[in-house]
């Protein structure tokens, strides 16, 4: 006897395999003890369960994850956006003073309940637009008790499965003024007590370079904590192979990696998170190297980068879209970078990602009449239902 079955819908299992979407036309998916425990054609179900749920002919997909987000900060930079507008860089903007550290400044100076309230607000979009899973990134504190703070609040988030990232290495705090190496050591001694599930690092011009993001790895290493790495966004440091040389989860980001970079990610397994929040934002021309992705058959997700400076974006209905009109990713490669793959970027496919007995019941319903819709809407949301660990929310 299963706890609860879902009948008449359309299931999108994007389990990989011959059929697009891994769909199962007229399916039934059913849960027991918050785990799937059937899935597959009605004519073949025989099973029992104690509810029986009529899903009203809609497509059911697994949850959505958002696997890299800074959705934890203080404060907004709308005042940088008119900037920018003006003529400004980002990196000048930076390099002034003014980007990454002025949202430290209001992270800062919010109490941890502050944090809590703006991330669970923002968070609500997620949460209607079907969305189960969601990472999230310290790195606008930079000092012990603001880092510690943010993680804290990501892990009060509700409504949602939280993965929380320590990305101490972010960006050189103003106490740390010509000493990057003496921030590093202080990020590498915070690290075994911030109970992140990973380490990020910002390995770029700048944020740190290639030989300071090794240290902050040899330190997660030690520590048996994953990494993932913030990589070639605005130039090409050598991060993706980097990244791949640790066995990181995932390399994020990518508009400069090259196909050496590519290749070394394939042969480690690493995950290629693609942001288009953060290219369409910054206006940034250079694409990441789809082709060369495909060509070496690198697993990719799809994430919002929600943060206040490079990404403000808050529904991940439209970063597929912008994925596939501005990355040129297809609607089915999309919504697996949005499940399936984004469930790999944090070391979570043995659980998350696909409708597979076993797995959690992490689902969404749509009222759409193809899977496609989901990428091809501008602003729609079609999501009609959501179900994290076997319950209806
Ligand atoms: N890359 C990003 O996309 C965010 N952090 C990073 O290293 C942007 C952070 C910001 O501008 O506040
Ligand atoms: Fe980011």
């Amino acid at each position: 006897m299963h706890d609860a079955v879902w009948l008449n819908a359309d299931l999108a299992t994007m389990v990989a395999g011959t059929q697009p979407y891994g769909a199962v036309p007229d399916g039934v998916v059913a849960a027991t003890g918050g785990r799937i425990s059937w899935v597959g054609p009605r004519r073949e179900w025989r099973g029992k369960a104690l509810v029986e749920l009529d899903a009203r002919g809609a497509w059911i997909t697994p949850g959505l994850i958002d696997c890299h987000t800074h959705v934890v900060h203080g404060g907004d930079r709308a005042a940088e956006f008119e900037l920018r507008l003006k003529g400004a860089t980002y990196e000048e903007i930076a390099r002034a003073g003014g980007g990454i550290v002025s949202t430290v400044a209001k992270t800062r100076a919010a109490s941890e309940d502050d944090l809590v309230r703006s991330a669970q607000a923002r968070l609500q979009q997620w949460i209607a637009e079907g969305v189960t899973v969601v990472e999230v990134k310290s790195g606008y504190g930079l000092d012990e008790s603001t880092e510690l703070k943010m993680l804290r609040a990501a892990r009060r988030l509700q409504g949602v499965t939280v993965r929380t990232t320590f990305l101490g290495a972010h960006a050189l705090p103003a106490e740390f003024q010509g000493r990057p190496d003496a921030y590093i050591e202080f990020v590498c001694d915070l690290m075994p007590s911030t109970g992140a599930d990973a380490v990020d690092a910002f390995c770029e011009g700048i944020g740190f370079s290639a030989a300071q993001t090794r240290r902050v790895f040899d330190r997660a290493r030690a520590l048996g904590l994953p990494v993932k790495l913030h990589a070639d966004q605005l130039s090409d440091l050598g991060a993706g192979a980097l990244a791949a040389e640790y066995g990181a989860l995932s390399a994020d980001h990518l508009e400069y990696t090259s196909e050496a970079g590519v290749a070394a990610m394939a042969a480690a397994g690493t995950v290629a998170v693609l942001l288009p929040g953060a290219l369409y934002f910054l206006r940034e021309p250079r694409l990441p190297p789809l082709q060369a992705l495909r060509r070496h058959r690198v697993p990719i997700a799809l994430a919002t980068d929600c943060n206040p400076g490079s990404s403000p974006l808050t529904s991940m209905l439209l970063a597929l879209n912008l994925a596939c009109v501005l990355l040129r990713l297809t609607p089915e490669e999309a919504l697996a970078g949005v499940t399936r793959d984004g469930a790999r970027a944090l070391g979570m496919s043995a659980t998350h990602g696909t409708l597979e007995v076993g797995k959690h019941a992490d689902l969404a319903l749509w009222d759409v009449g193809t899977p496609a819709q989901l990428a091809y809407a501008m602003g729609a949301n079609p999501c009609v239902g959501r179900v994290r660990g076997g319950s209806a929310q």
